[in-house]
């Protein structure tokens, strides 16, 4: 496919706002680092009721996993269970024990799952100025282990797009601003403040296991935030640690004014060191607060220490 007239990422973004060196040169965490002690008890001070929300979508759902096109979706295996130790060729647990055991081969992230910094970039620099020849074999830096290790815990607002704009799910390719997100704040009587963990429902990952695969990756084009200057700025303003959305990249795939895909994750997650996670189950999240008109709550989430990876799946846990 010919992308003669689609401008470089580089190119696109070279006058855009960067956090690089911001909290030294050593840094992997990027905006995380926003998420300190106080940020912490802003979020526990949100916490009313008790109620808890897991947002991991199922690992092998026999109804199919939403997956980024060419990732494989996960496979689980037994290796041993109740017919091993029928045909005896169960283990001698001194005792008589028996188990059952299996192994899982995924993509780390191919299910609800944290980006690490330096999963994509553009150019020859990945996530503070590394260079992407880092990425080689495994991230030498910016890796997903350094977020997993510090942990994911603040105070989190959800914005529900599609309910502000009265649909089950955005359409494909759909997009939305911040000044919608402000909007919509405003209806839902919320307000996103500095720090706050941003979080966005836009109906798409529900959708997945009610639409045909041939339908559900035709031109395979997302909803969700599209990039704007201003955009940027605000995001920048807001000092926002973690961008999270109940979509597979967190943004509209293609942006529909330059034809570039994934611009978002090279001017907020490389550029400025926005972390990223995907393919919450929000649905039922945002029933209950639509419920009970509480929109923001405790966010925690921590991804698996995956040493040298670029993604890890998680199963974040929210308390309202
Ligand atoms: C890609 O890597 C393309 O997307 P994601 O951020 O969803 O992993």
């Amino acid at each position: 496919m010919s992308h003669e007239n689609v401008p470089l990422l580089t190119e696109l973004l070279k006058n855009a706002p960067q956090n690089w060196g911001k909290w030294g040169p050593d840094d992997e965490v990027g905006c995380l680092n926003y998420l300190t002690s106080d940020e912490v008890l802003r979020g526990i001070k949100s916490v009313r009721s008790g109620k808890v929300f897991t947002l991991g979508v199922t690992i092998g759902n026999p109804e199919g996993d939403p997956i980024w096109p060419g990732r494989r979706t996960a496979q689980r295996f037994n290796i041993r269970d109740r017919g091993d130790f029928l045909a005896g060729n169960g283990i001698d647990y001194p005792g008589g024990g028996q188990d059952a055991d299996d192994i899982i081969i995924m993509a780390p992230q191919g299910s609800t799952q944290y980006d690490a910094l330096g999963h994509f970039w553009a150019g020859d620099q990945i996530w503070n100025g590394y260079p992407a020849e880092f990425t080689a074999g495994g991230l030498k830096k910016a890796s997903v282990f350094p977020l997993a290790d510090k942990g994911i815990v603040g105070h989190a607002v959800l914005i529900d797009m599609a309910r502000f704009r009265g649909k089950e799910v955005l359409g494909r390719g759909e997009t939305f601003s911040h000044k919608d997100l402000l909007a919509a704040a405003e209806k839902q009587g919320v307000t996103i403040q500095k720090r706050d963990i941003l979080m966005i429902r836009t109906g798409w990952i529900g959708s997945y296991y009610n639409t045909p695969d041939e339908i559900f990756y035709k031109d395979f084009l997302e909803p969700g935030l599209t990039y704007t200057p201003e955009l940027l700025e605000w995001f920048q303003e807001m000092e926002i640690p973690n961008l999270s959305t109940d979509t597979i990249a967190n943004e509209v795939t293609i942006d529909p004014v330059s034809g570039a895909a994934l611009t978002l994750h090279v001017a907020l997650m490389r550029n400025l060191g926005i972390t990223l996670s995907e393919i919450l189950a929000l649905d039922k999240l945002a029933a209950d607060c639509a419920a009970d008109g509480q929109w923001d709550f405790l966010y925690t989430a921590g991804p698996l220490k995956i040493w040298n990876g670029t993604g890890a799946p998680v199963n974040p846990v929210v308390i309202k």
